[in-house]
């Protein structure tokens, strides 16, 4: 080959780039069928459909389906009367439908069926007479949703070890807990062992209520973080599930783990001299923007992409039964 040969040129001039590639990564189970309530919504009930709440905490998804008629709001009185309204995948307050029913609003639930799974525990413990410990970020919609399934004194909220030590209980031997969905694993089971340690009698799940997707994806990045001298999560910055993939990243030997959104937010200088780059996506980042980063890193290096697969998923979530078409 001639040193005149463009092609040749090119592998020349882009430094090499080996790319771990996270899997499983990007869009879970609840996700999937979020948006696709809305995508059915419109179809069924044609635009606008409303959305109380980012159906997921994705720009990218949320303007996608603005483009097809969708409407994000933030709180139910902002639906007209007229207008069937979705609920986002992270669950609501049970005041949320029961405003809606009062209004005689057409709304469609599209709270992750997970995440449905831990309202009817919180409800099955407060009616066995127990105090709910829901272990959460305090103003993550998750958590406001969780909470409101219960009368306000009915749930305590604790994010740490330490709110563990200074947790004021009436009645220690009739205590439960349930946790958001999207934790750290490792953070949440110190957390839990704190509680089982300061109250033995507390009644729970075997470890936590973290999803399947939460789970495996923060075990795919464990099994690529040691062996990357940077790593890149696509998700954005409300995105709980998302920022734990980084944090995760940085306990497990990358200190060098960014969030971006998309690959215009790529900050190169901070990719300087870095060989191998892992990439992983929270579960509401879609595929597209990962096609999109390694293209973007393609026009700058000479990529291998080899995908470091930890488990394989294949759940699937049914539609509710008002959207069957
Ligand atoms: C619903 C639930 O939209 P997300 O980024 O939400 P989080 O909770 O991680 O901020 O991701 C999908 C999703 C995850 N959990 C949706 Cl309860
Ligand atoms: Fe549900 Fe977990 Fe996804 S709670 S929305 S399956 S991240």
């Amino acid at each position: 080959m001639s040193v005149l040969d463009p092609a040749a040129r090119d592998t020349q001039a882009k430094p090499a780039l080996h790319i771990l590639l996270a899997a499983p990564r990007g869009f879970c189970a609840g996700v999937d069928r979020a948006i696709q309530i809305v995508e059915v919504a419109l179809r069924k009930y044609g635009a606008p459909v409303y959305v109380r709440h980012e159906i997921v905490h994705n720009r990218f998804v949320v303007e996608s389906l603005e483009r097809k008629g969708a409407v994000f709001v933030k709180e139910l009185d902002q639906v007209p009367d007229d207008r069937p309204v979705v609920f986002s995948a992270h669950g609501v307050p049970k005041s949320i439908p029961a405003e809606a029913q009062r209004r005689n609003l057409l709304y469609v639930d599209a709270t992750c069926p997970l995440v449905s799974k831990v309202h009817r525990e919180a409800e099955r413990h407060h009616r066995d007479g127990r105090t709910i410990v829901l272990i959460g970020h305090a103003g993550h919609p998750e958590v406001v949703g969780t909470m409101g399934q219960l009368p306000k004194e009915a749930v305590l909220l604790v994010e740490t070890v330490e709110d563990v030590a200074t947790l004021e209980v009436a009645d220690p031997d009739n205590l439960a807990f349930v946790t958001q969905t999207t934790l750290s694993v490792d953070d949440t089971v110190q957390v839990v062992e704190a509680l089982r340690q300061r109250f033995p009698a507390i009644a729970g799940p075997k470890r936590e209520d973290i999803c399947y997707a939460t789970t495996n994806r923060q075990a795919a990045v464990k099994a690529i973080a040691p062996r990357a001298d940077a790593l890149l999560v696509l998700g954005a910055p409300n995105s709980s599930n998302s920022v734990r993939l980084v944090e995760v990243a940085r306990a497990h030997g990358c200190s060098r783990a960014m969030l971006v959104q998309r690959a215009a937010q790529i900050d190169w200088d901070r990719l300087d001299r870095v060989r191998t780059l892992g990439i992983t996506a929270g579960a509401s980042a879609p595929e597209v923007l990962v096609e999109e980063v390694l293209d973007a890193l393609r026009a700058r290096y000479q990529v291998t992409v080899e995908e470091v697969v930890t488990a394989t998923e294949d759940v699937v979530f049914k539609l509710p039964k008002v959207l069957a078409e």
